[in-house]
């Protein structure tokens, strides 16, 4: 099952089911306004299923705006999870490889703070690449939506755009390269009652599309990812708490090749097959 946040014309976030036929049940109507009131409550599942059930008004895709499904929670990012990302990072750094390659294979993961909440970009909405930078991209990653108590309560799709010439300079550069103006999409929807070894099957493509043309196209699987989900978010909670959950992005196995930079006006598209589509367009900020 899946849920999302929406917007009807300019009124309030609303929550709801997303069905099938690509409808959506909407929640407003039971009183639920909030994705932490579903998600990080008890027997989440056979909730959803009763209210899926019930006799809610249903609304067309058409008449909404999807949100991020971010509402509250700081967004986090894991690094170097996939050996093409621990390859591309050892090829961009100038004097740093070895740091890459040791967290690869080091106990500890790679895990670094990337939005504030409020910061989010919503689908379709556009996210940002650096006027300072002239090497851009856009890192498309499976993102683990997280509860209060550390529980993974369901998956979306995340875009951690990146400046590689700026964290490839120096790593200490690294939240430069990362976390500017709409640096982090996330959305369109969360799947919930996913296992992880079933998110491990599921497949991540990128296509950038320029001026009506792909210009890249890539594909990797979930299942590549070096670390398991539970590992990476005992870490993410070690000393540290998260009063409203959190989401983990949990990084990248795409890379566009070294000749290839993000222009303003490219659409990113990132799908995940078991979760949906995320589409947004670039502006320089
Ligand atoms: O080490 C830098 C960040 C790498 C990253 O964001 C990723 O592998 O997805
Ligand atoms: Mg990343």
């Amino acid at each position: 099952m899946k849920i999302c946040r929406f917007r009807v014309r300019e009124e309030q976030c609303r929550v709801g089911i997303f069905s099938e036929d690509s409808s959506i049940l909407d929640l407003s109507a039971v009183g639920i306004n909030t994705l932490s009131s579903l998600l990080h409550g008890e027997d989440v599942i056979q909730r959803l299923n009763a209210l899926a059930r019930s006799d809610l008004p249903r609304r067309s895709l058409q008449e909404v705006a999807l949100v991020t499904p971010v509402e509250g929670q700081e967004v986090w990012a894991a690094g170097v999870t996939y050996l093409r990302s621990k390859k591309a990072r050892m090829d961009e750094s100038d004097f740093s490889a070895g740091a890459y390659d040791r967290v690869y294979a080091a106990d500890r993961p790679e895990l670094f703070f990337k939005s504030l909440p409020e910061k989010v970009v919503s689908p379709d909405q556009p996210v940002g690449i650096r006027k300072d930078a002239r090497w851009n991209v856009p890192e498309p990653e499976l993102a683990l939506v997280i509860s209060p108590r550390g529980e993974i309560v369901g998956y979306t799709i995340g875009n951690d755009m990146s400046s590689r010439d700026i964290e490839g300079e120096n790593t200490l550069y690294l939240p430069q390269a990362k976390v500017y103006l709409h640096s982090c999409a996330v959305g369109p929807v969360v799947k919930v009652a996913a296992s992880e070894a079933e998110a491990r099957s599921w497949r991540i493509q990128l296509q950038i599309e320029r001026a009506g043309q792909t210009v890249f196209q890539g594909e990797t699987s979930v299942g590549q990812i070096k670390r398991s989900f539970s590992e990476l978010v005992q870490y993410l909670f070690r000393s540290q708490t998260f009063p409203n959950g959190a989401v983990l992005l949990t990084g990248t196995g795409i890379v566009p090749p070294d000749d290839f930079s993000l222009r303003p006006g490219d659409e990113v598209r990132i799908s995940i097959s078991g979760i949906g589509l995320l589409r947004n367009i670039v502006v320089e900020v």
